[in-house]
């Protein structure tokens, strides 16, 4: 039920320039490299580098609990430019638990690859750059990579009950890794 009442401040605000939040109902996490230990393929080059390095950081707001049924989820995640060896810089990546839950990614700046892999583990990527909006598939495992030399913004909208699978991607990963080959990225299928 709304009430009447004096005017508050939302509990989480975005900064559209950014992409960064704030406010008290906002959480935060930073993944560094200690984090993703298996997830790159050169250990020798991930070995001389600081695992105290940040690789991503997600913002998020979760209005209501994990798990309610028809509610939405808000998170803002930065992805700084750096590669281990000739792979560059990208989240861990998941399917939702419940694979018929779809999601939104919108990028606020810089550019990257949008990884999707289905069940099968066939594999394809999207452009991401600023204004690319994203829509998800249910069943599609997503990782985002940062192909620039500038951070990389994007915002995101996924569904309260949706969960998180991780799982098979630390045990297997994607079917297709982005690789700098001839000065640029390139999408090496597995
Ligand atoms: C959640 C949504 C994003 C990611 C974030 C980090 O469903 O897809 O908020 O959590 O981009 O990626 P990952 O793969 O480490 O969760
Ligand atoms: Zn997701």
């Amino acid at each position: 039920m709304i009430s009447s009442g004096d005017y508050a401040p939302p509990e989480a605000q975005i900064d559209w320039l950014t992409g960064m939040m704030r406010g008290s109902a906002v959480q935060e996490a930073t993944k560094t490299l200690r984090d993703m230990a298996r997830l790159f393929h050169d250990a020798d080059s991930l070995r001389r580098m600081d695992e105290n390095t940040v690789v991503y950081r997600v913002q998020w707001t979760e209005p209501v609990a994990q798990g309610t049924t028809g509610g939405l989820f808000w998170g803002s995640t930065i992805i700084e430019p750096g590669r281990v060896g000739d792979e560059y810089f990208m989240t861990h990546g998941h399917f939702h638990s419940r694979r018929d839950r779809g999601e939104y990614y919108g990028t606020i700046g810089g550019k990257g690859l949008l990884v999707l892999m289905d069940e099968s583990r066939a594999t394809r990527t999207d452009a991401m750059f600023p204004g690319s909006l994203h829509y998800i598939t249910g069943g599609l495992a997503h990782r985002v990579v940062n192909t620039g030399d500038e951070p990389l913004l994007f915002g995101a909208c996924w569904p309260s009950d949706a969960g998180h699978d991780y799982s098979s991607i630390k045990a297997k990963g994607f079917g297709a890794r982005v690789l700098l080959r001839g000065g640029g990225p390139a999408v090496i299928h597995a």
